[in-house]
């Protein structure tokens, strides 16, 4: 199936007519093309979303939040349609869509629909002076969304949906890896009645269709979702032209167990934690690090476990890890494993890429775990991004800290215990973004997102999200 840009209401083939093949990871094969959209393509999407600028953010904020919500509508009633379409752009599988990235694709759009109603500026009364300052929160103008293909929809309207609420109009690039799902929601947001050029999706590479975006000097803002190095590339272009940035990187999450923990528990979510959507979550908990008095049991347990993880086809109910989403990819997590073993790390289970029947040359992993002899190795250090995590014991709150801090990452930290002195104490500690105790990925929209050093800068979610997509600017008023 061939798909094409969305821009200014209209599905438009790529000028240049340049076209990118889209590859079904489950098999290998190519299923479709997609535009490689050009400077050119950006332009006209500009000029679209330009146009579309000033009457959408005059528009009521009942009227963009009931288009919103609509949109979040359309969305949940197409359930299966879009998780199928999911999965077979990405290789996750179909039930996994339909349960988790399809129905936050739809609460995202609910979620800042409603949001808009209730977000607020401040007042200043400057007592003594005579005069009152105000906080007026505009629309930026036109910004620019960019987003990766681990989990397409859930990431691409994480980003539209408020930059939309806010009043800008948006500019929006897929991953070219999973750009299906934005497809179908351009149609969507047609029956919806948004009006047109208010969002324009343009598919292509990072590196041609992202870039031009990332470069025009007029798409004010950008959000941004993705690998490190991709996000310092964008902020070195961006910032002579100083644009606001919004920017969620890589993270190598510690996952932190001591031996308080609920072990049952803490067992099932661990396994989930460590290979959710074949691992390639920016949340994952890819480092574990247990307590030495549990570390013999919980090793034998968890590999247990993870052995009975059935590799196979994305549609079928009981595949619980489907298939990676593209070769180059599957191809890098395949080299940490050799990585590993020259560095003395020891393959506890899986390693290998395998074959599910019928489907040999899909990208299929077999799920992993690495007992690691040091926490600097360079499997303990990188993102892999896969379903690969590494496990080593400590002896005590002081070495896990010092051991979990000592990346240049920052995103999540899951600390497993039922010590409440020893979780205040870590939680101020821990150098990440989110801190989740005796869960993980639990997640409330309203919460700030994101992560510090190498996983990030800004902040995504809530009211931080509508901040992010607005000017503040102070009105001062002497009487
Ligand atoms: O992502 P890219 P890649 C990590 C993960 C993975 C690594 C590389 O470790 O192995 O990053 O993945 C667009 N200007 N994460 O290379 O390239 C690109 O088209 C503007 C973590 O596939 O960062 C896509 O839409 N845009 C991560 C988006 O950036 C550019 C999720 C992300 O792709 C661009 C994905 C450019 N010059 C990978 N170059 C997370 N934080 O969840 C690329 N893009």
């Amino acid at each position: 199936m061939n798909i094409q840009n969305y821009i200014n209401g209209k599905f438009m083939p790529p000028i240049a007519n340049g076209w990118l093949d889209n590859y079904n990871p489950a098999n290998g094969e190519v299923y479709g093309q997609i535009p490689n959209s050009s400077k050119e393509d950006v332009e006209n999407a500009y000029i679209a979303a330009k146009s579309a600028f000033p009457t959408w953010s005059q528009t009521t904020l009942e009227e963009r939040s009931r288009v919103l919500i609509k949109i979040s509508e359309l969305l949940e009633e197409n359930l299966q349609q879009f998780a199928e379409a999911e999965s077979l752009d990405n290789g996750k599988p179909v039930w996994l869509a339909k349960a988790i990235d399809i129905p936050r694709a739809a609460s995202n759009f609910r979620f800042f629909g409603n949001a808009i109603t209730q977000f607020a500026s401040e007042s200043h009364e400057s007592i003594g002076h005579d005069a009152i300052n105000y906080t007026l929160r505009q629309p930026i103008g036109v910004v620019g969304c960019i987003s990766p293909w681990n989990l397409p929809l859930y990431l691409f309207t994480w980003k539209i949906a408020p930059a939309l609420a806010a009043g800008n109009s948006v500019i929006a690039k897929p991953s070219e890896v999973t750009p299906m799902t934005a497809f179908l929601l351009s149609e969507i947001c047609l029956e919806a009645g948004l009006p047109k050029g208010v969002l324009n999706i343009v598919h292509g590479l990072g590196t041609t269709t992202g870039q031009a975006i990332v470069e025009h000097p007029d798409i004010k803002a950008i959000s941004f979702t993705g690998g490190t190095a991709t996000g310092a590339h964008i902020a070195k272009v961006a910032a002579p032209m100083f644009k606001k940035l919004s920017l969620e990187l890589g993270g190598k999450n510690p996952n932190i167990i001591f031996a308080d923990s609920d072990y049952e528990d803490m067992l099932e979510t661990t396994v989930r934690s460590s290979f959710a959507n074949q691992g390639q979550i920016c949340l994952c908990g890819s480092r574990i690090f247990v307590e030495v008095s549990i570390y013999e049991k919980f090793k034998t347990d968890f590999v247990k476990k993870v052995k009975t993880l059935r590799v196979g086809h994305p549609s079928e109910e009981k595949t619980k890890i489907g298939a990676l989403a593209s070769k180059s990819h599957l191809e890098k997590v395949l080299s940490y494993v050799d990585i590993a073993e020259q560095e003395g790390g020891k393959i506890l289970c899986g390693g290998k890429r395998i074959g599910v029947l019928g489907y040999e040359n899909g990208y299929y992993m077999e799920p992993t775990v690495i007992e690691v002899p040091s926490d600097e190795c360079r499997v303990n250090q990188e993102e892999i991004f896969g379903p690969v995590v590494t496990i080593m014991p400590f002896n005590n709150e002081d070495e896990v800290l010092q051991m979990a801090n000592k990346v240049k990452y920052g995103l999540s930290a899951t600390l497993w215990t039922n010590d409440l002195k020893r979780t205040m104490r870590m939680s101020n500690q821990l150098q990440a973004g989110i801190i989740w105790v005796n869960t993980w990925m639990m997640r409330d929209l309203r919460t700030p997102f994101g992560g510090i050093k190498a996983s990030g800068v800004g902040r995504e979610g809530g009211f931080e999200a509508l901040r992010f997509f607005t000017e503040a600017k102070n009105v001062c008023i002497k009487y």
